[in-house]
């Protein structure tokens, strides 16, 4: 395929040939002689011409199936050459942004004369590898770092959050590789251990040992780092840690030396792959699977809070991750157990104004709520699940939403921080209170009437107007 390059600018002729000639065939087009000499002299491919008249692309053979490309510095008339390039028969045009003004107003400027004409920007184009390569190197730097300072001791504490899930054992596999520890010298624990029954089925299939751990041990490691959780999490227990990695909202009120806390992100194991990539690390086959597992739940398989980042970590993991692996550990999640509450919540639970809302009672385990506030999401007409329950006299409640909504993590505090613990981020979040805590502030309520409360309270938050915030799709009936 034939490529005609309009170009003003040395350099972006150079690139362009460098770009395009193993494909294709180029040929330059310039306005001045000089340039047109330059470039000549060093093996350009190159004619000078008058760029505004059609004679010009006539004789340089353009035809509809020539690939026109026409430089956009932004101090010269496009339009002027545009028409030439359309009169002489030319229809596949790009017009390459270069330093002109902000590509998506020049691209509305020049649509409403040449609709067919594509604009590309040339920082757009070049923009993300760019960032992409910046930004590791920067992140190279910081692990780098860590390792250095974790390098010298004897044992190595890698603590996740009570109870577990993929994401936090993933990044603790992941963070053990960085550090190049073995489970004897970097010990992962909780303070309480893995419940979840698809959670068990990971560890045990995976051979992920979780230890259990007492906030008076802490002491016999020599250094401490947390992975999917940051400190006041512990609620005061845990005052020293060396390393922080968790994609939670940053939380005030504790040092680390190390910290890479990135909200944004769908998974700290996301954050971890960039890690792993930046020093190239070797991934094995187990802790690629236990990642990119991690990646699928922590996202409920990209359908909340996931992004660029998630993505890219997730298609650099697929092909060193065991996928046949994953969907075995992914069945373990339906038990009868589970279906009971699914049932429950079916029987007393009410949608209103696409936000579904359960009191399922007492539960054994506090599995059963996210759970079934999950299972809930995935109906057609729900766009907000709250499910609660009472476990050993705390209500917990677990908040669902598909991300575009209001925010998950500032309804649960707004209602319930001052009497319990309440956080999250904008699609899940996760309140518990002492039952009596939430009686004193809201009523003796109990069954229909606690959940009623509840879905008033969830409507309420919908309807309110926050400025600057854009009108939330949940609350339209
Ligand atoms: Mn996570």
């Amino acid at each position: 395929m034939r490529c005609l390059a309009v170009c003003h600018t040395e350099l972006v002729i150079r690139m362009l040939n460098d770009i395009l000639l193993p494909s294709f065939e180029v040929d330059v087009l310039v306005d001045s002689r000089s340039l047109a000499r330059r470039l000549h002299e060093s093996g350009v491919k190159v004619t000078f011409g008058d760029l505004r008249r059609t004679e010009t692309y006539l004789k340089a053979d353009l035809s509809p199936a020539t690939c026109v490309i026409v430089e956009d510095d932004g101090r010269r008339s496009l339009k002027r050459v545009l028409q030439p390039i359309r009169d002489a028969g030319g229809t596949l045009i790009y017009v390459l942004g270069v330093g002109a003004a902000p590509a998506t107003r020049r691209e509305d400027e020049l649509r409403s004369q040449f609709p067919d004409v594509s604009y590309l920007s040339m920082s757009e184009l070049f923009g993300g590898p760019l960032v992409t390569e910046v930004s590791r190197s920067l992140t190279r730097e910081r692990v780098q770092q860590y390792q250095r300072y974790f390098s010298d001791a004897d044992r190595i504490l890698i603590l996740l959050h009570n109870d577990p899930d993929p994401d936090a054992m993933a990044s603790g596999l992941a963070l053990r590789n960085l550090l190049r520890r073995t489970k004897t010298t970097a010990i992962l624990g909780a303070l309480q251990g893995v419940t979840r029954p698809e959670n068990l089925r990971m560890a045990n299939m995976l051979d992920i040992q979780v230890e259990t751990i007492r906030p008076d041990t802490l002491a016999d490691f020599e250094r401490v780092a947390m992975v999917d959780v940051q400190p006041h999490y512990f609620g005061g227990l845990i005052d020293r840690v060396d390393l922080v990695i968790d994609h939670h909202p940053p939380q005030p009120g504790y040092s680390a030396i190390f910290k890479d806390v990135r909200p944004d992100y769908g998974s700290t194991s996301t954050i971890l792959t960039e890690h792993l990539r930046a020093v190239d690390a070797n991934i094995s086959e187990r802790t690629a699977t236990a990642m990119l597992y991690a990646i699928k739940s922590d996202t409920l398989f990209f359908n909340r809070q996931a992004n660029r980042v998630d993505l890219e970590a997730f298609s650099f993991l697929y092909p060193l991750a065991d996928a046949t692996m994953i969907r075995k550990m992914e069945g373990a999640e339906i038990t009868m157990e589970r279906l009971e509450y699914v049932i429950r919540a079916q029987q007393g639970g009410r949608l209103a104004e696409q936000v579904f809302c359960a009191f399922v009672g007492l539960t054994p385990r506090e599995d059963f709520i996210p759970y079934v506030a999950d299972f809930y999401l995935q109906l057609e007409d729900v766009k907000w699940t709250i499910v609660a329950g009472i476990v050993n006299d705390m209500l917990i409640m677990s908040v669902r939403n598909l991300g575009y909504t209001r925010n998950a993590g500032e309804f649960v505090r707004k209602f319930f921080s001052e009497i319990g613990s309440a956080g999250g981020h904008r699609a899940m979040a996760k309140a518990a209170m002492p039952l009596h805590a939430f009686r004193e502030k809201f009523g003796d309520l109990t069954g229909a009437q606690l959940n009623d409360k509840i879905l008033d309270l969830a409507l309420q938050f919908l309807h309110e107007h926050v400025p600057g915030e854009r009108r939330k799709e949940a609350v339209r009936a």
